[in-house]
């Protein structure tokens, strides 16, 4: 905790490789969740226009996973969750996944900026509803007339990121840019780190490997989540 506590204002962006150890799959990592479908079958609006009941099964097969009671957060989320009881500065936790495992490690200043497995949405008011089991056609809206079928709560490809509003203004005015197991593949979130440089801040890499924009960070530190993030946190 001591190295933290020179700073003022720290943004953590995290990945799925953060909670790869919790038993969750990656994307891009070998045997991702991409492997087995096509991004443009189950992570875009035209994908789920096409075949709804896929993109459900896809939803639903993560998020029985999450629910099984095998998934557990590790020590990277609960280090994190740790650095905002004791940092007496502003955090931020800017997440890409829609995994719970954040919260169920005890961080509150958290943002889902790719939405929430746990979370259905209402395509026309677009009111999100707290699912207690699995996507399907019973899953509708109370919001609307006639209701409306739930669609995942999830930013999928061509659609806007949640936040990013209050996230610019906290990468605007922090002074530490953390970015945790992503692959800096996807944008806006793979641009973040140029906004940190651009003010001033200093970046720090947390990865098993040089992600796609490891040149833009000023430290790298390798390794597994589990193991850096609580040595960082110390
Ligand atoms: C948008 C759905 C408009 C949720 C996902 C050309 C150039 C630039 C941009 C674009 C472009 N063409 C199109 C775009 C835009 C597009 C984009 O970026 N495309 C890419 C592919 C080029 N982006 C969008 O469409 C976004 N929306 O742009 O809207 C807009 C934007 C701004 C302002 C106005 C309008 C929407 C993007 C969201 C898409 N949704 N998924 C879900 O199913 O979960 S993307 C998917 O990838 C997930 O959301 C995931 O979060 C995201 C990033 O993946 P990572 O988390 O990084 O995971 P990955 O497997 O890739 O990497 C894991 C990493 O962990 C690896 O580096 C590995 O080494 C590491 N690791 C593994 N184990 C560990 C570890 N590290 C540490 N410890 C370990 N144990």
């Amino acid at each position: 905790m001591e190295g933290m506590k020179m700073y003022r204002q720290i943004v953590i962006l995290t990945g799925a490789g953060i909670s790869a150890e919790s038993g969750l799959r990656t994307f891009r990592d070998q045997d991702g969740l991409w492997e087995e479908h096509k991004i443009e079958d189950v992570a875009t609006p035209e994908g789920y226009a096409r075949d709804p009941e896929l993109v459900d099964r896809f939803y639903n097969a993560r998020w029985s996973q999450l629910h099984s009671g095998d998934v557990e957060p590790n020590a990277g989320h609960n280090a994190l969750a740790r650095l905002e009881r004791e940092f007496d500065g502003e955090l931020l936790i800017v997440t890409q996944n829609i995994d719970d495992l954040h919260e169920r490690a005890g961080s509150h200043r958290l943002l889902h900026m790719h939405g929430e497995l746990s979370k259905g949405r209402c395509p026309r008011s677009r009111q999100t509803f707290l699912l207690k089991d699995p996507f399907g056609p019973e899953h509708t809206c109370t919001c609307c007339i006639p209701a409306q079928r739930l669609r995942p709560h999830v930013v999928w490809f061509g659609e806007m990121p949640i936040g990013l509003d209050r996230i610019q203004h906290t990468l605007d005015n922090c002074d530490l840019f953390i970015a945790i197991g992503t692959s800096g593949t996807v944008y806006p979130a793979a641009g973040f780190v140029d906004t940190a440089n651009h003010h001033g801040a200093q970046t720090v890499e947390v990865n098993l490997v040089e992600a796609d924009r490891h040149s833009q960070f000023q430290y790298h530190l390798q390794g597994k989540a589990s193991e850096i993030v609580p040595d960082l946190v110390d």
